[in-house]
């Protein structure tokens, strides 16, 4: 994390003349910061020396799980470098409030309802927070500038390869969109919104097309973090079965951690543009039961068990990305492989599923329930 002493340097150069003031650092505002994007870009850039403010929607429960481990007590507030808002996607006014307050160098918008299965059962809400909430923070930032004047903000719209959807892969930045569900379909409006606005009024906006990554921090209805959480909970006798959808999709499953990399590298550059971010690897879901399965010396035959009601209305068959441009361009490249992200995501899990053991053992949790 950044010290705070580099903001208090104070004294003469040896030469005896007065030190430049320091660089004001960076201001960048996340939407989606309490999500597994959000936690990873939150530390990436407090690490590279800038002031994090996330938007956080309002929840029940605390929902800030992911960022607790980076957030500091507002009674310290001097030395938080990260800080938490309320705001909505769905809430237009929240949003400019907080472009207009903040004056922020760079806005990553990484906010969606971002499942695609539950985006079949909630379309109407999902296009309002993915594709209009998308346009909702253009506009905010749009509005911004023409207030202000200022020329130095950037933007960066979360694209998902689920906007290739059935176009066969390699799929890059010149392959056609065929979108295959309410969320994906929202992408690309979100998509095509981000890039009318950097014709139009020539903001600095970029679409990251990022295929699936991944991470221990995954939401635990994604296909792979549902299969890690169950191997660890299989291993140490909490569970004995899984119940998974369609095991034959292909997906190019990267590291969260190096992503998050690409979408900042994307913002330092001297033109906007869109780029994919891919592993340019692809395996079915099947082999990732295998691996993690495998991993810990279990047969995942044994244990899965198909339910129809995790298959789709319409599937998305095969994504495999082309990251040519990006590796070109940006000089960015995945440092963690399916292997290792596999034991990864496995071996925090198994520790995970002995300390919820722990607690089961100890009558003070039920098998069944999860923390
Ligand atoms: P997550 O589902 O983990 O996080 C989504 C975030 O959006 C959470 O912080 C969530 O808040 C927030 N959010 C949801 N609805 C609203 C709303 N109405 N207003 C404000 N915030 C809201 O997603 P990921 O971190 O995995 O993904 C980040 C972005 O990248 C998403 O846009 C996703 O669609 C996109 N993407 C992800 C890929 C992946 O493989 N992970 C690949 C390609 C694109 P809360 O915590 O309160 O739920
Ligand atoms: P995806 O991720 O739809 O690619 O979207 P998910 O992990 O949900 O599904 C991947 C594949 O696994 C199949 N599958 C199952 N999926 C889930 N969730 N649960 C199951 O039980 C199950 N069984 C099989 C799915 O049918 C699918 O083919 C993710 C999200 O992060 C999006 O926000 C992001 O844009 C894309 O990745 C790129």
């Amino acid at each position: 994390m950044a010290s705070e002493t580099d903001t208090t340097r104070s004294g003469s150069t040896p030469n005896g003349t007065a030190p430049d003031p320091p660089e004001p650092r960076k201001v960048a505002l996340i939407t989606g910061i309490t999500g597994q994007d959000g936690s990873y870009l939150t530390e990436f850039l407090l690490n590279k020396g800038y002031d994090v403010h996330g938007l956080i929607r309002r929840s029940s429960n605390f929902n800030t799980q992911r960022i607790n481990h980076i957030y500091i007590d507002p009674h310290n507030a001097h030395k938080a470098r990260m800080k938490l808002h309320y705001a909505d996607l769905t809430d237009a006014s929240s949003l400019r409030r907080w472009i207009d307050t903040l004056a922020p160098n760079e806005v990553y918008n990484l906010a969606a309802q971002s499942h695609v299965a539950v985006s079949f059962e909630i379309p109407d809400y999902t296009a309002d927070v993915v594709a209009t909430g998308a346009l909702r923070l253009l506009e905010a930032v749009r509005s911004h500038i023409a207030a202000t004047g200022r020329t130095d903000i950037k933007y960066y719209q979360a694209g998902s390869s689920e906007m290739f959807g059935a176009t066969p892969p390699p799929q890059s930045e010149t392959t056609p969109f065929h979108p295959r569900s309410p969320y994906a379909v929202s992408k690309c409006a979100a998509h095509w919104y981000t890039v009318n606005y950097r014709e139009a009024y020539g903001l600095f906006a970029c679409n990251g097309i990022l295929f699936n990554h991944e991470s221990p921090r995954r939401g635990e209805n994604f296909v792979t973090r549902k299969i890690t959480r169950a191997v660890g909970r299989i291993k140490v006798g909490l569970q004995s079965k899984l119940f998974l959808g369609n095991l034959q999709a292909s997906r190019d499953w990267g590291f969260a951690g190096d992503y998050v990399e690409a979408m900042w590298m994307m913002l330092q550059q001297e033109k906007p543009d869109d780029y994919v971010v891919a592993t340019e690897e692809s395996h079915t879901v099947e082999e990732f039961l295998e691996a993690s399965f495998g991993y810990v010396g279990l047969n995942w035959r044994d244990h899965v068990l198909i339910d129809k009601r995790y298959l789709r209305p319409s599937e998305v068959d095969n994504l495999k990305g082309d990251a040519t441009k990006a590796k070109k361009e940006l000089g960015w490249k995945p440092k963690v492989g399916f292997q290792q992200l596999v034991k990864m995501m496995v071996d925090e899990d198994v520790e995970l599923a002995k300390r919820e053991k722990v607690l089961v053992d100890a009558g003070y949790m039920d098998a069944q329930q999860q923390p």
